[in-house]
C-alpha cells in the first residue's frame, strides 16, 4: 500500500471507530446513551481527580461544573473510584464530561426521549431473531439480512414418529445459535408480558417497523405473537398437553447463516418444566390478546388449560430425555415453573383450584423472592402476578409475606447499587448471562415500585440500564450497535457469517463470568453471546424510561 493511502486509511479508521471524536475506554465511565433530564446523572471516574465539567459537544462551553466525591475502593475490580454527580444539570442537549488532567468522556445526550431509539433497536432484535422467514433491517446505515430459514422444522423421531415431519416453523432463534427452547422462551415471554402489563401506555403506540403489522394490534404484541404462534406448535400433537422441551439439531452448527443450516432438526422429548412454562405463557397470552383478538386468546387459553390439566394429573418432575443432543440443555426442576403456571392460570381465569395450587407451592418455598432469577428460576414471575393481582380470594398472610419479601429485596438492590462503584444493583455476583440478570433486577425494582412507589426503586432500575450502556468496568456499551464502543464480535452466527463488518444491532451480550473477564471475542460464548432471555430483561428495563 502506498504511504499516503495508508495514512488516509488510518485517519479514516480512527475517525470512524470513534476514537478521535469519542475517546477510547477512558477512565470516565458513564451511560453513553445518555440521561433523562429529571433523573439522577452520575459518572464513575477511575483515576484520581477533583473537579469535573459538563461541556456542550457543539461549542465546548462549560455548562455545569462540580467536585467529584471519593475515592471508594472496590476489591473485586481492584479500583479506586470517584463519582461525578451532575443530576442538577437538566438542560436537553449533547454533552461530554471533562475531567482536568484525565480528558473527556464520549458524547452523551440529555433528553426526555433519550432511550427511545435504543428501545426500538433492542425490541427489533426480537424481530431480527425470527426463524422461518426472511428478515432485514438497517441500523446506522448498515443493512443486515437473512433469507427464510429452517423451513423444514421439524422431525418427530423423538416423540414417537420416526422420520415424520410436522410444522414447527417460526418463533425466534434462542441466541447466537439457531435452536428454539421452550424453557428459555418461558422467562423471556414472562418478562416481555410483564413489560406490556406495566408499561402498556408507553408501548401501545410504539412502531417497530415490522413487515407484517396487523391493523389494531400493537407492534409490541405482534412481535410477541410470532413466538407464541410457534410455541403453540410445541405441544404434542396427541392432545395430551405435554410440551416438547426444545426444537434443535442434535449438535450446534458452525458459524453459518441460518438459511444454509439444512441439517435435520427435531422436536425433542417433553419435560414438565417446559409444559409448565408453556402453560404460564399461554395463560398470559390469553389475557393480553383478549382485547385485540378474542379468537386467538381462546386458542391460547385452551392450550394453557390442556397443559395445566396434564400437569395436575402428572405431578412428578419429568426431565426430558435429551441424550442424543448436545445443544442447549436448559435442564431445570419444575416446582417454580408449576408455581408460575398456577399463578397465571388463576389470574386469567379466576379458578380457585389454581389459586390454591399457587399458594401451596408458594408456602413450600425457602425464599419467596429470588435475587438471581432466570430461565431456571421463574417463581418470581408467579409471585409478582399474585402480589399485584386485584382478584379476590388471596391468603392475606401470604400476600403480606410476599409483599414484604419483594420490598426487602428491592431495598437490598438499592443498597447494592449504592455500594458498587458502577452502581451495579446485583452485588458482586458474576456468572454466565449475568448482564441479563442485571437488567432483570429492574423487574423486581419496578414491581416493588408499583406496590410502594419510592424514587430509589426507579433510580436503581435506571442504574441497571446505565451500567449496561457504559457505566461499567470496561467503560463500554454491552449492546451491539448502541452507545460507546459496543461489542463488535458477539457470539452470534449471523453476525459472524454474513460477511459484514458490523454485528447485528441491538443485542445485549451476556457479560463477564468474573468481575473483569468479559472479552469482545466471538469464540467467547460464555461472556459474549446474545440471548432472548437477557434481551427481554433489557426491553423491560428500558420500558419505564420511554417517552411517549
Ligand atoms: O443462558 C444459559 C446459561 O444460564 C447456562 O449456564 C448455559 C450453559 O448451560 O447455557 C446458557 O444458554 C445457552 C443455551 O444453552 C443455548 N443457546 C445459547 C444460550 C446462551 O448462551
Ligand atoms: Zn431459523
Amino acid at each position: 500500500m502506498r504511504m499516503d493511502r495508508c495514512c488516509f486509511l488510518i485517519i479514516l479508521s480512527i475517525l470512524t471507530s470513534g476514537v478521535f471524536a469519542q475517546g477510547t475506554a477512558l477512565p470516565i465511565h458513564l451511560n453513553s446513551i445518555g440521561y433523562l433530564p429529571d433523573m439522577p446523572k452520575a459518572a464513575t471516574v477511575t483515576s484520581a481527580c477533583a473537579d469535573f465539567a459538563v461541556r456542550s459537544a457543539a461549542d465546548h462551553k462549560t455548562v455545569f461544573s462540580g467536585k467529584v466525591t471519593g475515592p471508594v475502593h472496590q476489591d473485586d475490580l481492584n479500583l479506586d473510584a470517584w463519582t461525578a454527580d451532575f443530576s442538577a444539570f437538566t438542560s436537553p442537549g449533547t454533552y461530554y464530561l471533562e475531567v482536568p488532567g484525565l480528558g473527556r468522556s464520549c458524547n452523551f445526550k440529555i433528553d426526555k426521549a433519550v432511550y427511545n431509539d435504543a428501545f426500538h433497536a433492542v425490541m427489533r432484535g426480537f424481530y431480527l431473531w425470527r426463524c422461518g422467514t426472511a428478515v432485514e433491517g438497517t441500523h446506522n446505515g448498515i443493512r443486515c439480512a437473512h433469507a427464510a430459514c429452517h423451513l423444514d422444522d421439524a422431525y418427530q423421531d423423538y416423540i414417537g414418529q420416526p422420520n415424520v415431519q410436522r410444522d414447527g416453523v417460526g418463533g425466534w432463534h434462542d441466541a447466537g445459535d439457531f435452536g428454539k427452547y421452550t424453557v428459555n422462551a418461558g422467562v423471556t415471554m414472562g418478562v416481555l408480558f410483564m413489560a406490556w402489563d406495566q408499561y402498556q401506555a408507553k408501548l401501545k403506540t410504539l412502531k417497530l417497523d415490522l413487515p407484517d403489522t396487523e391493523p389494531g394490534l400493537p407492534d409490541f404484541l405482534n412481535e410477541l405473537k410470532w413466538e407464541i404462534d410457534w410455541l403453540l406448535k410445541m405441544q404434542y400433537p396427541d392432545g395430551s398437553g405435554r410440551v416438547c422441551h426444545k426444537l434443535t439439531r442434535q449438535h450446534f452448527s458452525a458459524f453459518i447463516m441460518p438459511e444454509t443450516d439444512h441439517e435435520k432438526r427435531f422436536f425433542t422429548d417433553w419435560g414438565s418444566a417446559a409444559t409448565a412454562d408453556f402453560t404460564a405463557i399461554m395463560a398470559m397470552a390469553a389475557r393480553y390478546f383478549e382485547p385485540y383478538d378474542s379468537t386467538y386468546a381462546k386458542t391460547c387459553l385452551d392450550a394453557a388449560l390442556n397443559s395445566y390439566k396434564f400437569l395436575k394429573e402428572n405431578p412428578d418432575n419429568k426431565r426430558p430425555d435429551l441424550k442424543d443432543f448436545t445443544t442447549g440443555g436448559y435442564g431445570t426442576s419444575d416446582p417454580d415453573d408449576r408455581l408460575w403456571a398456577a399463578a397465571e392460570v388463576w389470574q386469567t381465569t379466576g379458578d380457585l383450584n389454581a389459586l390454591n395450587d399457587f399458594e401451596t407451592h408458594a408456602r413450600d418455598r425457602r425464599r419467596l423472592i429470588e435475587a438471581d432469577w432466570d430461565w431456571g428460576s421463574v417463581a418470581n414471575l408467579g409471585m409478582f402476578t399474585y402480589v399485584t393481582s386485584t382478584r379476590p380470594g388471596r391468603d392475606p398472610n401470604l400476600v403480606n409475606d410476599i409483599r414484604r419479601a419483594l420490598l426487602d429485596m428491592a431495598d437490598t438492590l438499592v443498597a447494592q447499587a449504592r455500594a458498587d462503584i458502577f452502581a451495579r444493583p446485583m452485588g458482586r455476583r458474576y456468572y454466565w448471562g449475568c448482564n441479563g440478570t442485571v437488567a432483570r433486577q429492574a423487574v423486581i425494582l419496578l414491581t416493588a415500585h408499583k406496590l410502594q412507589p419510592k424514587p430509589e426503586y426507579l433510580n436503581t432500575a435506571l442504574d441497571a440500564v446505565s451500567h449496561l450502556f457504559g457505566r461499567n468496568y470496561y467503560g463500554r456499551s454491552f449492546v451491539t450497535g448502541l452507545g460507546h464502543l459496543p461489542p463488535m464480535h458477539p457470539h452470534d452466527r449471523r453476525s459472524g457469517a454474513d460477511g459484514i463488518d458490523a454485528p447485528w444491532p441491538g443485542y445485549l451480550v451476556g457479560g463477564g463470568t468474573t468481575a473483569t473477564n468479559w472479552q469482545d471475542i466471538q469464540d467467547d460464548y460464555r461472556t459474549n453471546e446474545i440471548c432472548i432471555n437477557w434481551q427481554s430483561a433489557l426491553v423491560y428495563a428500558l420500558a419505564p424510561f420511554l417517552s411517549r
